[in-house]
């Protein structure tokens, strides 16, 4: 047995990771005690993630044209494609779309080879739906791309300020230092700023329902709130900043009274006022930020209102003080030191800095290979898309990422690539929808198997280190790249032979020309040439990591010089703005779009654990209960979200989480878990005009029930992924991988829609389960009255499906049911008592266990909700009897207000009883 030290390659806080394997398979996972991201804490999908690897599922030979070819096939075509197309149409013909889930070497190559080899500036990353417009902000402000803070100052802050973050479930370890630290430190205060009540809240001592899109002006009140309590740093202003004047002025142009604040933001004036108080007399403050402000139409300069407030009161470059971007990908800061950005050459230079062009060139040595480097800024991720719909990009390179379900106006993104003349796909999974546009794919190693580093959102580099090797003919995405720039020319450029190599050209152009210019603080000199020992074991470090600072360095502009021309930050003014997406008649709600607790993304990886697949199994719509009522929805009930671009069916959830007027749903759901289930599509494309970031958040739609006339669970024994012809015949579906079976959730006989006719009363399910399922029906119950029907197939003498119509309210939890298809045989005859337990699905004696609430150890809410009746009321004692909350802590916050809600339920019964009495 081996252990390799490596790095989680879900989200921005980086953990290092301790995997035990064989060289074959990684059999268990841990958090790494020793890096300084997290000391020995995984969260849910960081712990599980051995759980989703194995061969099954991976794309494992190239494929061109839709047939299965060698490398050295893939490789000639993909070059003599490109170069065909750059001939006839132009260099700046071809374009690339990356993604911060590529490790640092992968991306500079492919960045090296697209601007400075191929000649075209259109090398944009799905970081533009993510962090561009804190990126625009901090370039605007601080004069470089440069996170001032780390995760110690969250630790050392008096206050904490969490601003369209939902830490609790995105960043899950580093809320858990922010809760321990909380702890130690009873004066620390946390103030929530979200529309919704997330489970971040668990921690906050203030939350503030904020109107969506309405920060800007919030921030905005608060820098003209300080300047009126004289609460503004006069001294620091004046030594180390430009445009305080601007900034209030164009602060004041709006009503700075608390009253018209709140109002405008639509919370609780006296509220607003603590916070502003407590932010403007405390020092030791991080506002840590992420997607709820950065994604918007006015993302830039939210960012700057937050920036301006820490400037205009000193509290950055301190211990425990500055404006946090937190970043969202393993690798989104990576991206951004490479130039992954369209508007970015390299190195944190840009087209615009003053001979940036020419040492480029001079660095890469493209001289006569090459057309000469572009000289202005490619086109912005949709702007990208824009231009392959006009034919003026004829063929797109996409790696590492899923743009037809994480794009705004997702289907006609996909109606784009469908017409584009190239398209060219890296990936690692065989169900990205990604593929079904890709003339040309390319299977990508994976995580486990693929060595380099990434960098958190702290600044620190660590290593990811490969410890298997890729299925089949998967291949590292730097050889890829390498072999393609080769194959086009340009083999002397790229002889990389491992990706130390490309790590050391990487350092060394990051201090090329660098020294004493402090507006390039991207600077790894200091991890230039390692050799492959080195570099294998290179321990995390947080850049700038150079000749003054060899052991890197944990804090930003501490002396108060910026990356600036002149060294002096800069306030922007801010003219608050709401979102562009209009509300209609037709469209009234507002709706806002995120993240799951234990889903990454759109679901290719962690939906293949099925742990992961059960804290939210399906689809589903979040509404406040008023708007539930007025629309006449119920809980659980089938709903379609009407969008700009498209449709979406859930399940709803009514929720007091949310506010009035306001609908959420999760970004996770790709072609393979639901029919209807792209959030992508609902949303019509906005964009940032600084930074070319969509408006994900403030889409604007129409809801309604979904009236069906019947809903029915199958679950079926064997392995794909892939929907099967039953979906086509189902209004919505859903698929759920189980240990040992596969579940779909099925509803269909939409009354309006052309099959209602028939289906609306019912199915004939007889004629239907012979046509569909393997096997004899052998077990057949059916209440003609109802058309409630429970049935079960076996093949074999093995089970081989089962199947309930009817509400799946009446679901029994599926364990029962998952081992039985795990056995190689049942008895047979079926002796009676098995036959009635496999028709209710479940053993008599087996309680159902309600959804689950802690993935770690599959803890349902029924159980959770019980213990509390029994008297376990704190989250303690839970742990101690059911074990929930005791492994990664990130249901702790679900069962907190598992434990509130009993509470107050148990109030309201005695108010009840007391009143009776
Ligand atoms: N479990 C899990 N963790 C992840 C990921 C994942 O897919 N799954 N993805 C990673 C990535 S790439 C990223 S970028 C991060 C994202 O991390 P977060 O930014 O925390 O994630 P989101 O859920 O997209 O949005 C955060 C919050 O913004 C709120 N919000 C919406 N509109 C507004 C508004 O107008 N103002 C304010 N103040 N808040 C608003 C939403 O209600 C939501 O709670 O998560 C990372 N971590
Ligand atoms: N409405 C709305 N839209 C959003 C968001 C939102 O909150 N709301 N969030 C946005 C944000 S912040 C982000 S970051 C994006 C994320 O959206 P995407 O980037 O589209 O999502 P992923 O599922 O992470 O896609 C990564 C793909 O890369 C593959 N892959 C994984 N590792 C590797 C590798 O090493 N090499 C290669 N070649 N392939 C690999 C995976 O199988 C997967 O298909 O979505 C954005 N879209
Ligand atoms: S918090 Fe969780 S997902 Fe993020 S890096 Fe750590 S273990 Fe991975
Ligand atoms: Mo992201």
């Amino acid at each position: 047995m081996n252990q390799a030290s490596t790095t989680c390659p879900y989200c921005g806080v980086g953990c290092g990771v301790i995997a035990t394997h064989d060289g074959c398979t990684v059999m268990s996972v841990e958090g790494d005690r020793d890096h300084p991201a997290n000391y020995g804490r995984l969260c849910v999908k960081g712990s599980a993630l051995h759980e989703t690897l194995g061969n099954h599922g991976r794309l494992t030979r190239p494929r061109v044209d839709g047939g299965e070819v060698d490398w050295d096939t893939a490789l000639d075509t993909v070059a003599t494609r490109l170069a065909d197309i750059q001939r006839k149409h132009g260099h700046q013909s071809v374009a690339a779309y990356l993604s911060g889930q590529l490790l640092t070497e992968d991306y500079y190559v492919a960045n090296k080879l697209f601007k400075g080899f191929l000649g075209t500036p259109h090398l944009d990353t799905n970081s533009r739906l993510c962090m561009a417009s804190a990126v625009a902000a901090y370039k605007r402000s601080l004069g470089a791309d440069a996170v001032p803070c780390n995760y110690e100052d969250l630790e050392e802050a008096e206050l904490v300020v969490l601003v369209g973050s939902n830490l609790a479930w995105n960043h899950p370890v580093l809320f858990q230092r922010l809760r321990t630290a909380k702890q130690r430190n009873p004066l620390m205060r946390v103030v929530v700023i979200d529309p919704r009540v997330t489970d971040t809240c668990e921690i906050a001592d203030l939350y503030l329902g904020i109107r969506p899109g309405s920060d800007a002006r919030l921030f905005n009140g608060l820098l003209a709130w300080m300047d009126a309590k004289r609460r503004l740093d006069r001294i620091y202003l004046e030594r180390h900043t430009q445009g305080i004047d601007e900034a209030l002025a164009a602060a004041h142009q709006e009503d700075c009274r608390i009253d018209a604040i709140a109002s405008d933001c639509d919370v609780d004036p006296e509220r607003l006022e603590t916070f502003f108080y407590w932010f403007a007399t405390q020092l030791h403050v991080v506002t840590l930020y992420s997607q709820g402000i950065n994604q918007s139409s006015s993302g830039t300069d939210k960012c700057n209102a937050i920036i301006n407030c820490h400037l205009a009161g000193g509290k950055i470059g301190l211990p425990g003080a500055g404006p946090f971007s937190i970043t969202g990908q393993p690798n989104a800061m990576g991206g951004r030191e490479v130039g992954g950005l369209a508007n970015q050459l390299a190195a944190h230079m840009d087209y615009h800095t003053p001979g940036a062009i020419d040492r480029v060139t001079r660095f890469w040595a493209t001289g006569s290979l090459a057309p000469s480097l572009p000289e202005e800024p490619g086109y912005k991720a949709v702007e990208l898309f824009e231009a392959i719909e006009r034919g003026e990009i004829r063929a797109v390179w996409i790696m590492a990422t899923n743009p037809g379900v994480s794009l705004p106006d997702a289907n006609r993104m996909r109606r784009i690539l469908a017409a584009c003349p190239l398209v060219i796909v890296s990936d690692c999974m065989a169900n990205a929808d990604i593929l079904q546009y890709a003339d040309i794919v390319l299977p990508a190693s994976s995580w486990s198997e693929k060595d380099g580093t990434v960098t958190n959102s702290e600044r620190r580099i660590s290593r990811q280190r490969g410890m298997l090797p890729p299925p089949g003919e998967a291949r590292h995405d730097w050889w890829i790249i390498s072999q393609i720039a080769t194959r086009m020319g340009f083999g002397e450029a790229f002889d990389y032979t491992h990706p130390g190599d490309i790590f050391d050209e990487h350092a060394r152009l990051s201090g090329f020309e660098n020294a004493g210019d402090s507006t390039r603080p991207f600077d790894i000199s200091g991890l230039a040439g390692l050799d492959r020992a080195a570099y294998d074991a290179l321990a995390p470090i947080q850049w700038p990591v150079n000749a003054t600072a060899p052991e890197g360095t944990a804090r930003l502009f501490t002396d108060g010089h910026f990356a600036t021309p002149d060294g002096r930050a800069r306030l922007i003014p801010v003219r608050p703005r709401g979102p562009e997406q209009a509300l209609s008649e037709s469209r009234p709600l507002r709706l806002n779009t995120g993240r799951v607790r234990d889903q990454w993304h759109t679901m290719t990886r962690t939906a293949r654990a099925p742990r992961l697949m059960n804290h939210r199994a399906e689809p589903f719509i979040e509404v406040h209960p008023e708007d539930a009522a007025s629309l006449d929805l119920n809980d659980q009930q089938l709903a379609r979200l009407d969008g700009a671009g498209g449709d979406y069916i859930g399940r709803v959830r009514v929720s007091h989480a949310m506010r009035r007027g306001e609908v959420f749903v999760p970004m996770h759901w790709n072609d393979s878990f639901s029919g209807k289930a792209r959030m992508g599509g609902l949303l019509a494309a906005y964009l940032d005009p600084v930074s070319g970031q969509p408006e994900s958040k403030h889409g604007a739609v129409g809801l309604a029930p979904l009236n069906i006339g019947w809903e029915a669970t199958l679950v079926l024994a064997a392995e794909s992924d892939c929907a099967p012809a039953w979906c086509d015949d189902s209004t919505y579906w859903a698929y759920i991988p189980l240990e040992n079976c596969r579940r779909w959730q099925l509803a269909g006989g939409e009354s309006g829609s052309a099959c209602g006719g028939v289906d609306k009363v019912q199915r004939d399910w007889l004629a239907w389960a012979k046509a569909y399922l393997p096997g004899e029906p052998a077990l057949w119950a059916e209440d003609a009255g109802s058309g409630r029907l429970r049935a079960a197939g076996f093949e074999n003498g093995r089970l081989s499906w089962w199947l309930m119509v009817g509400s799946p309210a009446e679901l029994p939890a599926l364990n029962w049911l998952d081992a039985r298809f795990a056995e190689a045989a049942l008895d047979t005859p079926l002796p009676s008592d098995l036959r009635r337990r496999l028709l209710a699905g479940c053993d008599a004696g087996e309680a159902d266990a309600g959804p689950t609430v802690c993935s770690c150890h599959q803890v349902g809410r029924k159980a959770i909700v019980e213990a509390i009746r029994h008297g376990d009321t704190s989250v303690e004692a839970l742990g101690a009897r059911l074990a929930c909350g005791t492994q990664c802590g990130s249901c702790i916050p679900e069962l907190k207000s598992l434990i509130e809600e009993e509470h107050a339920h148990d109030h309201a019964t005695q108010a009840v009883e007391a009143e009776t009495a």
